[in-house]
């Protein structure tokens, strides 16, 4: 922005800037598509939070009227309503039509929220096909409204009068159409990052309300911030001590906290923040948390004789197995780098964490000697599970090297080297896998029937995964190596495809082979080369005509359009192992008919909660996942 005085030539600068973001949404907002729609109501939502991180603002309510028309309303000091000497114009209009207007109008204190892009209410204003603020300050309520992308129908004024307590901010708007690919609010995006958002900052209270169809309301309100986060990531495991640590410091402006517990099972999640933003791709934070984690523990260890002097240190995996680890950091010049601009750069931040969090741990182990026990025991054992995996891992690649394929004798694979094309079915049951070998096309396509049970990986650590006869061979075949040897690019077959009943224990199969992709081949299904075949349910046989189909629902429709006295043979596939190679390359395996459904990860942080839940001990959740599955794979046209 130049240095303007006269209202004409800024009125017609802010325009142009509005302009700008509509002619490339992208570069604010990053996407068009509904994750961008989204960050209209987080830029928003962001300046309530920074309200209520600076003191003077406890409840925010978020609305989705009918028509997907958004509100945020905050009990904040409400925006200023005086006018802007630069820009000629008030205060408010200026927020909402000068690119980059926001932090210039914070007062002290510095902007924590201002989401990944920090673009500000402007930007959501110029992307609106209508916008509405009204603020509530010294009895009186100011109100102005924009339209078509930004501009004020009439400047700002006052329409009414309010209590004098009354103080706050409401803004409402509407998504232009034209400009989104769709304007449709998820309720369980909204959901998940408002819950975060009340998870990172302690005490703020953030209401959801949808009044489309269903009326839905949640309120999220954490008075111990993300020690409550890492209770409900620990929701359905066994935690194997009661209290989370938590540890809080600051350090020359940067504000650090961490809070940690473990639970018994085998996997590390940790996750870290900085001025709200999740940086999944981690940063000088997390390094610091966790080179805190492993020197206290192995300290610990040592003085207290736990770990003999000859013995080997603990690892950062040992000490990490198991925990469930929150790390937020709140920073007034974060340096985001990283592919995704979601790793925070700043080097000092470091020694900052890693001092406040190792000072704070230290005194926790010294406080409470039992957990302390608990968690270097923990430790030790997965020390040592990691030894005998080492060791199991070079006697599969002995064994491998020494009777080549024996090991996967039960696989038919296909001829082409050529992994690009080339597709490996998993198939449950020997007669299925018989039936699959007679169906597929050599050339392209491989059978791997499994026979036994899958191990629940959830519950085993890498070295008796590896004991695991079915895991073995599916590890040879795909030929990628596991553990600290993976390598994505040795995979052999781009499409891995599971072929399982149709029934319970099909479904049951489906996931304990999901689990252990999502556990130790992760990459393979980020990568999106994971898929679950659809076989059908039903073959009707009417005169010449053969149909497949997969629900009751379709078997009605396709009754319905025959004739009424029509006598179609209906044949109930109980299994896959009841259908002849015919019926499984005519619907399931050949390229032209199936239908596959593509395994997505969609999130890491989703994802693991629904594998631990489904996996875990707690046998409750499971039951409602195999009902409603489809939860993480969709539907993909093949
Ligand atoms: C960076 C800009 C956008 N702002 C203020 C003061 C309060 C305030 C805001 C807000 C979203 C939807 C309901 C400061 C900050 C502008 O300057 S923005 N509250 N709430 C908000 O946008 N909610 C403020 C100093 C003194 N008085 C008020």
């Amino acid at each position: 922005m130049k240095e303007e005085n006269n209202y004409g030539d800024s009125a017609i600068q802010v325009l142009e800037g509005l302009e700008a973001v509509r002619k490339r949404p992208g570069m604010y907002i990053g996407n068009t598509n509904e994750a961008g729609l989204h960050h209209l109501v987080w830029e928003i939502v962001d300046n309530a939070v920074d309200e209520a991180l600076a003191g003077y603002c406890d409840d925010i309510e978020v609305e989705i009227e009918k028509g997907n028309v958004i509100t945020v309303k905050d009990d904040g000091r409400g925006m200023p309503t005086g006018m802007n000497e630069k820009t000629g114009l008030s205060t408010i209009e200026t927020i909402f039509t000068v690119l980059h207007a926001g932090g210039k109008f914070g007062g002290g204190g510095y902007k924590v929220s201002g989401g990944l892009h920090g673009v500000g209410a402007s930007v959501v204003n110029a992307l609106s096909d209508w916008l509405e603020v009204r603020v509530y300050r010294e009895g009186k309520v100011y109100f102005q409204r924009f339209e078509n992308g930004g501009h004020p129908v009439e400047p700002l004024k006052v329409v009414d009068s309010c209590s004098e307590d009354r103080t706050g901010t409401t803004v409402t708007f509407h998504a232009d159409p034209t400009m989104f690919e769709t304007t449709i609010y998820n309720w369980d995006t909204l959901y998940k990052r408002l819950q975060e958002m009340a998870f990172l900052n302690k005490g703020i209270r953030i209401t959801l309300i949808d009044h489309r169809e269903d009326e839905r309301k949640e309120i999220f309100h954490y008075n111990g911030g993300i020690i409550e986060y890492v209770q409900m990531l620990n929701k359905n495991k066994q935690p194997l001590f009661d209290d989370v640590v938590y540890v809080e410091g600051r350090e020359d402006d940067v504000l650090i906290e961490v809070a940690m517990q473990y639970n018994d099972s085998y996997n590390a999640a940790v996750y870290s923040f900085t001025n709200n933003i999740h940086t999944t791709e981690g940063g000088t934070h997390e390094d610091g948390a966790k080179q805190a984690l492993t020197r206290i523990i192995n300290n610990y260890a040592k003085q207290n004789k736990l770990l003999k002097d000859n013995d080997d240190s603990l690892t950062g995996e040992d000490v990490r197995e198991g925990i469930v680890m929150i790390v937020s950091c709140k920073h007034p010049n974060p340096q985001f780098e990283g592919q995704t601009k979601t790793k925070l750069g700043n080097s000092e931040v470091k020694k900052i964490a890693s001092d406040v969090f190792g000072n704070g741990l230290e005194r926790f182990l010294m406080e409470n000697p039992d957990a302390a026990r608990v968690i270097v025991d923990k430790c030790m054992t997965a020390s040592r599970a990691r030894l005998a995996a080492k060791k199991a891992r070079e006697l599969t690649r002995r064994k491998t090297a020494l009777d080549g394929f024996n090991t996967i004798g039960k696989l038919a694979d296909c001829t082409s080297k050529d992994a690009t094309i080339s597709e490996i079915f998993l198939v449950e049951g020997d007669s299925a896998g018989g039936s699959a070998k007679d169906a597929r096309i050599p050339a392209t396509q491989a059978i791997l029937p499994l026979r036994g049970k899958i191990l629940n990986v959830e519950k085993a650590r890498l070295d008796r995964a590896l004991a695991n006869e079915e895991i073995r061979t599916i590890i040879t075949a795909f030929g990628t190596g596991i553990g600290e040897e993976f390598d994505l690019s040795k995979l052999r077959y781009h499409k891995i495809i599971i072929m399982t009943d149709a029934d319970v224990d099909g479904d049951h199969i489906r996931i304990l082979l999901l689990t252990l992709f999502y556990r130790f081949f992760r990459p393979i299904v980020e990568a999106g080369h994971v898929y679950a075949a659809q076989p059908p349910l039903y073959k009707v046989v009417y005169g010449k005509t053969i149909k497949y189909v997969q629900t009751d629902e379709e078997l009605a429709e396709y009754r319905a359009t025959l004739p009424p006295n029509a006598k179609p043979i209906v044949n109930r596939f109980k299994g896959l192992g009841e259908m002849d190679a015919i019926d499984l390359r005519e619907t399931t395996m050949h390229i032209e008919n199936r239908v596959l459904r593509r395994i997505t990860v969609e999130d890491a942080m989703g994802a693991d909660k629904v594998f631990s839940d489904l996996m875990g001990e707690d046998v409750s959740p499971r039951k409602a996942f195999i009902e409603e599955n489809a939860k993480f794979v969709e539907n993909l046209d093949i």
